[in-house]
């Protein structure tokens, strides 16, 4: 269940879009295969895409520019299928979900399915497909540095990520100055923290963040230790995350005031989705225990 932008909390939806626009059996004839004869003859393909958006305004105004243009969403397709090619179905949907999700910016979501009915398999079969569904996701991120000019890296990781195609900067808390924690005695550190929409899975996106980590000139030498820039993946949608590499939401951010109050400023309402309580909440409680 989330809520939407009129206020209101419906389950199903894709990111607050809750309206469909289908395009069926769209037929492209294209060169994917693993076979020779595939990538050299080509065949028949059939598209199927369901693109979750927001056709209220549209409706109201009976007005084509605020909306989908299906047409248009035809064409591109076929001009990506009939421009690439692929050995894989999966590859072939994985790209130009990619692409139409870049390309047409009222689409929150879509489910794309790429069928070949005449795909090489000697035995009666009417046709294969791969179906995927892909979407922008949101995404919280805390920053924080206690070395060297602790602002400029900050603002330097926060122009890159809002400069990487995968990602849209919604939101961005102001910069505070906070006191170390975690019992290493050093300097103090600048945090922030910010709200991205974004089309990286959790760990394509951690793996960015160690990246602008790493160009940051961040050396790993002490745990909680001084680092010219910290960037921790705080939430994903709703996601509870437990693998070797990543832990979603950050296991440690509920005894954190420096994430804590930035994230109050920009998503004060969202609900950690193990302890089933808001980021205000979370503060308060913080806050509480701190004075006792
Ligand atoms: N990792 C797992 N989950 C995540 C996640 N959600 N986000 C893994 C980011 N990384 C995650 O992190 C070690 C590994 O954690 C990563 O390689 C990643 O795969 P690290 O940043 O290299 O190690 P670290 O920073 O020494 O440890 P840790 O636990 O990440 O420290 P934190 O949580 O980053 O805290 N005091 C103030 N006032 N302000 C601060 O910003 N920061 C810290 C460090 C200590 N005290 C502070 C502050
Ligand atoms: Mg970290």
């Amino acid at each position: 269940m989330r809520e939407d932008r009129r206020g209101r909390t419906r389950s199903g939806s894709y990111n607050g879009a809750y309206d469909e626009i289908r395009i069926e059996e769209l037929e492209i004839y294209a060169h994917h295969g693993v076979f020779p004869e595939e990538t050299g003859l080509g065949q028949k393909f059939f598209v199927n895409a369901v693109l979750y958006t927001d056709t209220h305004a549209a409706g109201l105004e009976d007005e084509l520019t605020l909306s989908t243009d299906y047409g248009t969403v035809c064409q591109f397709i076929h001009q990506f299928l009939t421009d690439h090619t692929y050995k894989l179905l999966e590859a072939a949907a994985e790209h130009l979900a990619g692409r139409l999700l870049l390309k047409f910016s009222l689409i929150r979501g879509l489910t794309l399915e790429i069928r070949k009915p005449s795909a090489p398999i000697p035995l009666p079969v009417s046709s294969v497909s791969v179906s995927v569904t892909r979407g922008w996701k949101r995404a919280v991120i805390a920053c924080g540095s206690n070395m060297g000019e602790k602002e400029q890296y900050i603002e330097s990781a926060i122009r890159k990520i809002a400069e990487d195609e995968k990602c849209r900067l919604l939101q961005c808390a102001d910069r505070i100055v906070t006191k170390p924690y975690g019992g290493v005695e050093q300097a103090d550190f600048v945090n922030g923290a910010v709200l991205v929409e974004t089309l990286y899975e959790p760990e394509e996106l951690l793996g960015l963040l160690n990246r602008l980590e790493a160009e940051a000139g961040r050396e790993r030498k002490i745990h909680w230790g001084p680092r010219t820039l910290d960037l921790d993946l705080i939430f994903y949608e709703e996601e509870v995350i437990r693998t070797d590499r990543l832990t979603v939401p950050h296991p440690d951010m509920q005894n954190r005031d420096f994430v804590l109050i930035p994230l109050s400023q920009i998503v004060p309402d969202w609900i950690h989705p193990i302890y089933g309580k808001s980021v205000s909440v979370l503060l308060e409680e913080l806050e509480g225990k701190n004075k006792a």
